[in-house]
């Protein structure tokens, strides 16, 4: 489950090992603590209109008709729905900010989709369910523990502003956990698999944090 082995992966390019090392020296942290009801921008955060793209390089274009959503592991029911299947699945609207570790933050986005709360009624996670681990169709992977991705606004999305998420930013679908690092929303999202233990991903291999609090600053592993 370790990104750093995973065949489909493409190879740490310049930007992976400049993050790195920005793990491994701390950049951006300032060393300030806050609360997300007592201040909405978290410490060492700005805030910007446009909406960056960050991700591995590789924007797999994955076609509708093509497109699966495999949640599998410590639950009940596993699912595998199609586009249209997907699609048919009780629809949310949220709106919430991202916070990225490189520290911009875009406020008030739009996002429809899937509650994962709705999620977890569907497919009900066995009582020793404990984690959550998402792969995108990049390869990419990333981890949470079972509370962090039941979060009420958090949700698997396909539209961004009434509008189809674009495939830069994640789609067919991308997952969006607002209360987290954004490098915890899994784009391309291809598999949702619930385990009793802890899977750190790609970011987590490579010095992010485990968990990855913005009002904690928990942007690296100590
Ligand atoms: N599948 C996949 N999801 C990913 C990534 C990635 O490389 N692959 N990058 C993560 C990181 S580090 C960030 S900051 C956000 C960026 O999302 P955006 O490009 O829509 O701003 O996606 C996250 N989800
Ligand atoms: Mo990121």
């Amino acid at each position: 489950m370790s990104g750093s082995d995973d065949a489909t992966l493409p190879p740490d390019t310049k930007l992976t090992r400049t993050k790195e090392k920005w793990a491994r020296e701390g950049k951006f942290l300032t060393g300030r603590h806050a609360r997300p009801d007592s201040e909405r921008l978290p410490p060492g955060q700005h805030i910007v209109k446009d909406w960056p793209v960050l991700d591995l390089g590789v924007v797999p274009n994955i076609a509708r008709a093509h497109w699966r959503l495999d949640v599998t592991g410590a639950i009940e029911r596993p699912v595998s729905w199609n586009w249209t299947e997907f699609q048919a699945q009780p629809q949310t609207q949220e709106v919430s900010d991202i916070h990225c570790v490189t520290t911009w933050s875009r406020y008030d986005n739009q996002w429809q989709g899937l509650a994962t709360r709705d999620l977890l009624t569907k497919v009900m996670p066995k009582d020793d369910a404990a984690f959550v681990i998402l792969t995108g169709y990049d390869g990419y992977t990333t981890n949470l523990p079972l509370d962090d991705f039941a979060a009420e606004d958090a949700l698997v999305a396909h539209s961004w502003h009434g509008e189809p998420l674009s495939a830069e930013h994640g789609g067919p679908a991308r997952l969006v956990i607002p209360h987290l690092y954004f490098w915890k929303s899994a784009k391309w999202l291809q598999k949702i698999e619930f385990a009793t233990r802890d899977h750190p991903g790609f970011w987590e291999v490579r010095g992010y944090h485990n968990r990855g609090d913005p009002w904690n600053e928990q942007r690296y592993s100590e």
